[in-house]
This record gives structure tokens, sequence and C-alpha cells, in this order.
């Protein structure tokens, strides 16, 4: 589809524009096929690939270079350069850090407006406490800090600890709605294990929860757990089906926070696999294996703790370069805030 060329402000004569502008306005059509392109968005997001084996060291170095204190979170952002570094986006939407947490080390108390996840990349003994739950960190596990929700992060292991934070912060920002508040350490009044024992098992709740709905019932999902359903789930898929869990309130069986969506994937031993196109973009973390991603137009080789970007509306193919042993992916999506939006689009 191509419409009519629109004018510009060439067209238009100096003292007129210059009056606009001293009057705070502007014409539009000069900018509408900027804000309104035809079929698909302009997207600044590259399709681009953080490799861990590049951002490691530099991540070590920094817990030598700045202490905790210093530093509040001890974080470096994976910025998409499509979007400019400086405003620490990974997809227009979703912003991405991994961080480091030292033996002994404790990330102060505070809560904030934007959602917040931890996808933990590496290390043993970190945990998060979230309102009064000590919420241990293992490999792979996803740890949820809703909006509003006290958290701080903590260390009594051996050796860093490295996770992955996605943020809905661009959106939160760009809407001029991001603060947080600073507070004292958490009480911790609720035993270990106190979401993740209520809500063991999909399709089973706590009796009362029938009657009594809290916003975020469960707040740690074990990478153990995903995992083992992702196999359960692989033996039942017919081949060339793809094998992705959402990870969804038990409650509501929707998603867990407001903006943000997680998924587990898993390509069995030489899968090759075509996703959806969608509106949504994404962020992909590699857990375990190694393959290639095809995004658009973009091919990358990717290994364990990778992280890639997936733009909106773009095409996604995944494949698993061993022919022995499964590759498991951690994806984050805008996928829940485009379905409030009312412009979520599932391409076939
Ligand atoms: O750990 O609470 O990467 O507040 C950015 C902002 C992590 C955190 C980030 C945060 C945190």
């Amino acid at each position: 589809m191509s419409g009519m060329d629109l004018s510009s402000i060439d067209d238009l004569p100096k003292d007129y524009y210059g009056k606009l502008v001293a009057n705070n306005t502007l014409p539009l059509w000069p900018s509408l096929r900027a804000v309104l392109p035809y079929g698909k968005p302009v997207r600044r997001t590259q399709p681009v690939i953080w490799r861990y084996a590049d951002i490691r060291p530099d991540l070590l170095r920094a817990g030598e270079l700045t202490p905790i204190e210093k530093a509040e979170r001890r974080v470096l952002v994976l910025c998409n350069p499509g979007l400019g570094l400086e405003n620490m986006q990974a997809t227009a939407s979703i912003y991405i850090g991994l961080q480091l947490i030292q033996p002994g080390e404790t990330a102060p108390n505070h809560k904030h407006s934007p959602s917040a996840v931890r996808f933990v990349v590496e290390g043993e003994g970190g945990f998060t406490v979230v309102n009064g739950e000590k919420l241990p960190m293992e490999k792979g596990d996803l740890i949820l800090t809703p909006p509003g929700l006290w958290h701080e992060h903590g260390h009594e292991g051996k050796g860093p600890v490295v996770w992955l934070d996605a943020l809905d912060l661009p959106v939160i920002y760009g809407i001029e709605a991001s603060y947080c508040i600073e507070g004292g350490s958490q009480v911790i009044d609720k035993a270990v294990g106190h979401c993740t024992a209520r809500y063991r098992q999909g399709g089973l709740l706590p009796y009362a929860s029938l009657d009594r709905r809290t916003s975020y019932p469960l707040l740690r999902f074990p990478w153990k757990e995903v995992r083992e359903s992702l196999q359960q789930l692989a033996a039942v898929c017919a081949k060339g089906e793809l094998v992705q869990l959402a990870y969804v309130n038990p409650e509501t069986g929707t998603e867990c926070l407001p903006t943000l969506g997680f998924s587990a994937i898993m390509l069995r031993p030489g899968e090759e696999i075509t996703l959806p196109r969608r509106s949504a973009s994404a962020v992909v973390h590699v857990v375990e294996g190694e393959g290639h991603a095809l995004v658009d137009d973009a091919q990358h080789r990717f290994g364990e703790a990778d992280t890639l970007a997936i733009p909106t509306h773009a095409d996604f193919t995944l494949s698993n370069a061993s022919n022995s042993a499964p590759a498991y992916l951690f994806m984050v999506d805008d996928a829940p805030l485009h379905r409030k939006l009312g412009i979520y689009e599932l391409f076939s």
C-alpha cells in the first residue's frame, strides 16, 4: 500500500511555520507517516545478542571497582544500540540488567513503581526477600518483585551470584510514573517455601484462595520444576510443535505481572522452530544449550547465558545446534502490555 506523498515543512511559508512554533503547535501532515507508517511499525530496536562470555569479566570487575554501598544495585545494563545506549532499553519496553552480588553483600530494601523480575544466571546462596518472604535463588529460578512490593537481595554462599533483571522501566519511566522508596530491612515473617509450597502443583490451589485472592500469590518459580514440566510437555508435543510454558498467576491463570510476560521454551535435539510473528517485543535468555537464532535478517549463534533482543513484529526462528541434547530458553515479552492496550496481534 502506498499513499499520496504528504506536504513537508518546506512547502509552508517560513513566517507561518515560525508562528506555529511560537504558539507551541506543529502541523501533523509532515510527520504523519513517521508516526503512522503503513503496514508495520518503525522499529529502532536491533535484533542484537549480548554474549555472557563478553560481559561476565566486566561485571566481575565492577565487583572490585564499585562497592555495593556505592552502587545500591551493581548492574551492567544490556542496552540496545538502535535505541541509544544511554536510554537503557533492551527493547522499546523492556529493561534488562545483569546484577552481581558477592558473598555477604546486601542490596538494600526498596520498592518502586516499575515491575521487576530476577532470573538467576549463576552462583549459589543468593536470595531476595519480597514482602517478608525469603526466596532462595538457584540457577534458572524466576523471582517476581511486582510493582510496589518491598524487595532486597542478599548472598549467604560462596563465589559470585549473577542474575538477569527484567523491568518494564522504559514504559513506566516513559509515562513519567517511575519512582522508588527506600526502606529499612524487612522482617522475615514467612517460612521458607511459603508460596512455593502453597502453589506446588498447577491445577491445585490452597482452598481458601477460592474466597480470598491476593494479587501476587506465587513469587518464585523454581527452574527445576519448569525444566521437568518442559520435558513432560515435550513428550506429548508433536514434532515441529513449539514446546513452551507460560509462567502465570496460579489463582487467575493469567500473566503474573501487569506488563511483562514470561515463558520457557525447550528445543528438542536437532529441532528448528519458527515462532509465530507477534506484535510484542521480547528478550530471550539461554539457560542451557547452544543453537542459532534468526531474527528478521540477523543470524546469531547462541550459547549458555547469552541474551537476545527480539523487536516487535519480528520474524523469529530458533534452532538447536545439538542432535543429542535439548536447549532451554527463558523469554520475557511485553505481550501483557499489548493485550491490555488492545493491540496484541499474533500472525500465523
Ligand atoms: O534489584 O531492585 O537492574 O531496582 C534496576 C533497578 C535492579 C533491583 C535493576 C532495580 C533493581
